[in-house]
């Protein structure tokens, strides 16, 4: 097998896009992949600062150390979730990664705010699933630090798997609100809202895996223990299926829905934020769904 740039020995193949590289070919590939996508999509400009949510995954640290290698203006920004034994190592590959790269680290325990409680206690309490009280309270927090901290735009490193697994999850279920807000670049609608980025929409997990590996990431391998229970998992591996048939089917799927259908279900989504009484950040309702949550769980 040979690179397909400099016919040296592959390294990698990716069937998705038919090709094979060599370890510096594909490294010039995955950046410039990621590098079209925020130029042609406007994420964020030079100089601008940037907050980038790290879970210690290798998706996460890999969008971090493109970043600070390319020279953007990075901060990490972790929340320990109190999830056992997985936010423990996460917590630590993290700041092994910030620590040994020099990079600035916020680190944010959520357990704090709530008591102790992390976020399966929490939603035990609530009776709602873990991820969805996992995903209020990231919200939160991302914003929230981020405004305080004077930081116009939050990174994350979802990847082609999870947002084609998204869209295919809210297609199946014709959530069009949610279409309508499933975009990589989520401007803010509302002055107290911060731009929210995905530079590796188009990037496969395969891809992700591969540079951290090639660029000696050290990230944690285990999986959050909940989230196998995710209805995202079972579209995941509908489509890993549709992938080996037909290579190339994810990003084609999600490519065309963001170049061409999002707009369509775009009049869909909420308007008219308000202050929460509570904390004061962008909310629909008199409170935001945060303080909804905690003021509840935090009851004994
Ligand atoms: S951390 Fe939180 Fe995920 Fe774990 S509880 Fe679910 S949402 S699976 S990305
Ligand atoms: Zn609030």
């Amino acid at each position: 097998m040979k690179c397909r740039s400099c016919r040296r020995k592959a390294v990698t193949k990716l069937r998705a896009h038919n090709s094979a590289f060599c370890r510096d070919c594909f490294l010039l590939f995955f950046r410039r992949q990621v590098h079209r996508a925020i130029k042609s999509l406007r994420m964020f400009e030079p100089g601008e600062r940037i907050l980038v949510a790290v879970s210690g995954g290798k998706d996460s640290l890999a969008l971090w150390d493109l970043l600070c290698s390319a020279g953007y203006n990075t901060t990490g920004l972790h929340l320990a979730l109190g999830i056992g034994a997985y936010s423990t190592a996460s917590r630590e590959k993290t700041e092994r990664f910030a620590k040994s790269r020099g990079l600035e680290l916020i680190v944010a325990d959520v357990t704090e705010g709530t008591e102790q409680r992390g976020v399966s206690e929490l939603a035990r309490r609530q009776r709602r699933s873990t991820c969805s009280v996992c995903g209020v309270i990231k919200r939160h927090y991302f914003d929230t630090i981020a405004a305080e901290r004077g930081f116009s735009v939050i990174a994350t490193g979802h990847n082609l798997d999870d947002e084609a697994a998204r869209l295919l999850a809210n297609v199946l279920r014709w959530r069009t609100d949610y279409l309508g807000k499933q975009f990589p670049v989520l401007e803010q609608r509302e002055p107290r809202f911060i731009r929210k980025v995905r530079p590796f929409y188009l990037i496969s997990e395969l891809e992700t895996a591969t540079y951290a590996f090639l660029r000696g990431i050290d990230y944690v391998v285990e999986e959050c223990p909940y989230a196998a229970g995710a209805t995202q998992l079972h579209c995941k591996e509908a489509l890993n299926r549709l992938e080996e048939a037909m290579p190339g089917t994810k990003r084609a799927f999600l490519s065309e829905f963001v170049a061409r259908m999002q707009q369509r279900f775009s009049g869909e989504v909420e308007r008219g934020a308000r202050a929460c009484q509570c904390c004061g950040r962008p909310s629909y309702g008199e409170t935001c769904s945060f303080c909804r949550l905690t003021r509840v769980a935090t009851r004994s």
